[in-house]
């Protein structure tokens, strides 16, 4: 007796989406911008002393005794000089910290950010 034949597929089991799978709507790639930053820029005036500037160089941006005295106559030269550049938070932080330093030596030195 010949065989029976193979029973057909069974359909594939369909049931409404329940709600609790997760679903994925949308796929971008995802993209992380470099964090904007800021360069903090002292000026020049003509009476705040160099080796007030030459300090604030060496204390607030790490520089050593030779870059600073370099950064300072470049200010003094050429009307301002770039400190370094940093994230916004950490310029406005040093902005404020040289700025204070400056008031209570009693001196107009000048401190600004801006975008790098
Ligand atoms: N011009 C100042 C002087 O002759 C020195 C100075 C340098 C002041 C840099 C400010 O950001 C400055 N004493």
């Amino acid at each position: 007796m010949p065989a029976d034949p193979p029973p057909p597929p069974a359909p594939p089991v369909t049931r409404p989406d329940d709600g609790q799978g997760a679903v994925v709507v949308e796929r971008k790639t995802q993209k992380t911008e470099p964090p904007r930053m800021y360069q903090v820029v002292l000026l020049n005036d003509d009476y705040t002393p160099m080796e007030f500037v030459v300090m604030v160089l060496q204390e607030y941006f790490n520089r050593d005794l030779e870059t600073a005295t370099q950064i300072m106559l470049k200010i003094h030269h050429e009307g301002r000089g770039v400190c370094g550049v940093f994230s916004k938070d950490v310029a406005a932080t040093k902005v404020e910290l040289v700025l204070a330093a400056a008031r209570r030596g009693g001196h107009p030195l000048q401190c600004i950010m801006e975008s790098a």
